[in-house]
C-alpha cells in the first residue's frame, strides 16, 4: 500500500521487488545488501539471495507465504498484523453469509436485468435460528461468534483445544461439529496441521441443506470435492473469499447460484490495510532501532 511504502522510504532504502521490471536482476544488484522484508512471499530460494537479511515483517495475520522453518532456522525475524484486521474480517464473513443466505448479488442482477417486471424474485433463507460451527475460535472467529450471536444464531466451535470460559459448545471432532451445523466458517491459519481439514468427510456431515463459508485459506479445504459437491447440490452452498490456487477459481463455480465469491478481500479496506501497514512500519523501525518487536511470531 502506498501509505506504507512512503513511510518506509522516509525510515529506509526501499526497492520494490513485486513492481521490479527484471525483479532477478533487482536480487542480484541489491539483494545482498537487504536487511529487511516488508510483506510479500519469501521462500527458501529467495531467503539464500539475501545473506544480510534481519527481518521479515509480513503485512498480514497468516504467514503461510513464508517459509517459516527457513526463516528460524537462519534465526531472522518474524512479525505478522495480529488484531488490526478482525474487525474487517468479521464484517465480511457475516456480510457474505447475508448475502449468501438472501441471494443479495442475485437479487441486484435480477433488477438489473429487468427481470422484477415479469415476476417476484423468491424467498430464500435467515441466518436466525441457525447454528453456526466456527473452526478456529481465535481473534476473528471471537468477533464472528459476536456478531453472529447478535443475528442471533446458535455459535458452536472447533480447534485443537477446548477454551476454558468460552460462552459457546465445543466439538473435539470437525466432522461431528459440520453435522451439527447450519452454517460452517473456517477461520484457522493455513498450515501443516490445517491443509485440507475440509475434507470431503466434513462436507458430507454439512449436507445438503449446509453451507461452508471459507476466510481462512484455499488449501483447508478439498477444493474439488467441494465443485463436485455444490455442482450435484449435495452441498447447500458456499461463500469463499479465499481459493487453493488464487486468483484462479474453478470455471465450475462461475455458474452456481449457491455460491458467493469474493476476491480475497477480508481485509482489504482502506481503514485496516493503512493499520496493517502501519504495523509493519512499526516493526521494522523497531527492529532497526534496537528495540522489542511489536507483534513477533519469534
Ligand atoms: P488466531 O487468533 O491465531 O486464531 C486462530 C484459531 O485457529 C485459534 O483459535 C486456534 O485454536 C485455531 N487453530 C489453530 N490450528 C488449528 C488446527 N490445526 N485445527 C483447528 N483449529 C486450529 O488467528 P486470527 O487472527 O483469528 O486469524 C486466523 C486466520 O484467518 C489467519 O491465519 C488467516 O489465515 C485468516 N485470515 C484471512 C483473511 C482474509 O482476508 N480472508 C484476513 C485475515 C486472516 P487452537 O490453538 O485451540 O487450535
Ligand atoms: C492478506 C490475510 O494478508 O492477514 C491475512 O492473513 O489473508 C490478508 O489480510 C492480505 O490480503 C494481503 O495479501
Amino acid at each position: 500500500m502506498k501509505s506504507c511504502i512512503d513511510a518506509l522510504k522516509q525510515r529506509f532504502t526501499v526497492h520494490n521487488l513485486a513492481t521490479a521490471t527484471d525483479p532477478e536482476a533487482l536480487l542480484r544488484e541489491v539483494g545482498p545488501e537487504i536487511r529487511g522484508i516488508a510483506g510479500g512471499k519469501v521462500s527458501a530460494a529467495l531467503l539464500e539471495k539475501l545473506p544480510k537479511l534481519e527481518i521479515i515483517a509480513v503485512s498480514g495475520v497468516g504467514y503461510d507465504s513464508v517459509d517459516a522453518a527457513a526463516v528460524k532456522a537462519r534465526n531472522i525475524r518474524l512479525t505478522n498484523t495480529p488484531g488490526v484486521l478482525t474487525d474487517a474480517v468479521a464484517e465480511l464473513t457475516i456480510g457474505m453469509m447475508i448475502a449468501l443466505s438472501r441471494r443479495i448479488p442475485q437479487g441486484d442482477r435480477f433488477i438489473r436485468d429487468r427481470k422484477w417486471l415479469d415476476g417476484a424474485f423468491g424467498n430464500w433463507s435467515e441466518l436466525k435460528g441457525k447454528t453456526l460451527g466456527i473452526l478456529g475460535l481465535g481473534r476473528i472467529g471471537k468477533e464472528i461468534a459476536n456478531l453472529a450471536a447478535a443475528l442471533k444464531m446458535h455459535v458452536v466451535y472447533h480447534g485443537r483445544t477446548e477454551q476454558k470460559g468460552a460462552p459457546y459448545p465445543y466439538f473435539e471432532n470437525v466432522v461431528a461439529m459440520a453435522r451439527a451445523s447450519d452454517w460452517l466458517v473456517v477461520i484457522a491459519p493455513g498450515n501443516a496441521s490445517t491443509t485440507g481439514i475440509i475434507s470431503r468427510e466434513v462436507l458430507e456431515a454439512l449436507g445438503p441443506k449446509g453451507v461452508l463459508v471459507n476466510m481462512a485459506r484455499g488449501n483447508m479445504v478439498d477444493q474439488d470435492a467441494l465443485v463436485e459437491m455444490l455442482v450435484s447440490k449435495q452441498l447447500g452452498g458456499a461463500a469463499l473469499d479465499v481459493f487453493d490456487k488464487e486468483p484462479a477459481v474453478p470455471d465450475a463455480l462461475l455458474d452456481l447460484d449457491n455460491v458467493v465469491l469474493s476476491p480475497h478481500q477480508g481485509s482489504r479496506t482502506e481503514e485496516t490495510r493503512a493499520a496493517v501497514g502501519d504495523m509493519v512500519v512499526a516493526n521494522l523501525t523497531a527492529h532497526f532501532a534496537g528495540k522489542p518487536l511489536i507483534s513477533a511470531i519469534f
